[in-house]
């Protein structure tokens, strides 16, 4: 069995396998040169010839254990009909949802012929992998794709968003429900296509209030755990609670992921799992911008504190846009050993 698929099922394996969150993107010089042959970012993640191209790209580059699809968290709202554009510099722009009447413009009929060439990638992909890497196949989770929806773009405060989950608990609970099942079914035609690990990105699950993280977080990521389990029994999922601080516990228990990915913010070594619950993390980002003794020793340190168990190595979050490419390739080289 692949590193990666051993060590999700729970073996201590001698050395961690490793992948890196947004290991494919922009640091990377041969995915902006490819980057300019399609002409929007959508355009891009929709061209399963481009696209395999650029998962592979930094497998080939630093031999990691694990490829992650190229494709977005935002394709699930665009396969819904919400208008959706990359603004360079700017990042993702959505016609923001507001209210009732915006979120019936969306629909659910047409998403899986939208997202069809995205299965195209995940078999161009797994046909095109060296045999011993595992293909993770990934969606945003429903509160984290919300906020997106909601406000209509990144790196706000997310002030409509909580305002909604407090002032209009049904229409939230509406956009989780369509999130849900459109969700789970995209997880489910990825694992159909030959996805082989998959993962949730609950990026911005620290914005949400404590007592609505069950609301927000961990009922609608069990949902679409529990409908992807009932498909594929056996398909490892890995979830990603960022910033979710004192719930992470909780959201390994009442999930139903068979892995956590640890921010950087949190002592991986001291959080308590349930049993067969595989932490994956947590070097700060930020150390693969710095490299040097900073990043080894603390490349070191996780690999000590984790030393016999089951483990996966990765980041607390995504690799950095300016992050030098030759500190990956030694942070690898230290995990490998
Ligand atoms: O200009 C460009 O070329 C676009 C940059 C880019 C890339 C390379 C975006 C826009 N998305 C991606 C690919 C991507 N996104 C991948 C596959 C590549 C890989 O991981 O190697 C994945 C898994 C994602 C997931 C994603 N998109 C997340 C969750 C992970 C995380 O980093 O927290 C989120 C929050 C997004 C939204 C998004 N898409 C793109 C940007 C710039 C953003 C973030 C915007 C913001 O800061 O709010």
């Amino acid at each position: 069995m692949k590193p990666l698929l051993k060590a999700l099922r729970g073996e201590a394996l001698p050395r961690p396998p490793i992948w890196l969150m947004r290991q494919a993107g922009r640091y990377l010089p041969e995915y902006r040169a490819l980057r300019t042959k399609a002409k929007s970012f959508v355009d891009l993640a929709l061209n399963p010839e481009l696209a395999v191209e650029v998962t592979l790209q930094p497998i080939r580059r630093f031999g990691m254990d694990g490829a992650i699809l190229f494709a977005d968290i935002l394709l699930v709202p665009h396969a819904l009909g919400q208008k959706l554009e990359f603004l360079a510099g700017e990042g993702p722009q959505l016609e923001p949802i507001r209210d009732a009447a915006g979120l019936a413009k969306l629909s659910d009929a047409r998403a899986a012929d939208i997202l069809a060439p995205v299965m195209q990638t995940v078999k161009g992909v797994r046909a095109a992998l060296p045999p011993e890497v595992t293909l993770i196949g990934f969606a945003g989770a429903p509160w984290t794709v919300a906020t997106y929806m909601i406000e209509g773009r990144g790196k706000t405060e997310y002030e409509n968003c909580r305002r909604m989950l407090w002032s209009e608990p049904k229409l939230f609970a509406s956009i989780m429900d369509l999130l849900v099942d459109s969700t789970a079914a995209y997880l489910n035609a990825q694992a159909e296509a030959g996805a082989e690990a998959l993962k949730i990105f609950d990026s911005w699950a620290g914005a949400v209030p404590a007592p609505l993280f069950d609301v927000a977080v961990i009922a609608p990521t069990a949902r679409i755990v529990k409908a992807v389990k009932a498909k594929h029994p056996n398909i490892p999922i890995i979830g990603l609670p960022r910033g979710a601080g004192s719930h992470v516990a909780r959201y390994a228990a009442e999930t139903g992921v068979d892995a956590v990915a640890i921010d950087h913010m949190t002592d991986m070594a001291s959080v308590i799992l349930p049993p067969g619950v595989v932490p994956q993390g947590n070097l700060d980002p930020m150390l693969l911008m710095v490299g040097g003794a900073p990043m080894e020793a603390e490349a070191r340190r996780i690999l000590a504190s984790m030393k016999g168990r089951p483990f996966i190595f990765n980041l607390g979050h995504g690799v950095l846009q300016h992050t030098p490419p030759e500190h990956i390739a030694r942070l690898v080289e230290v995990v490998k050993g």
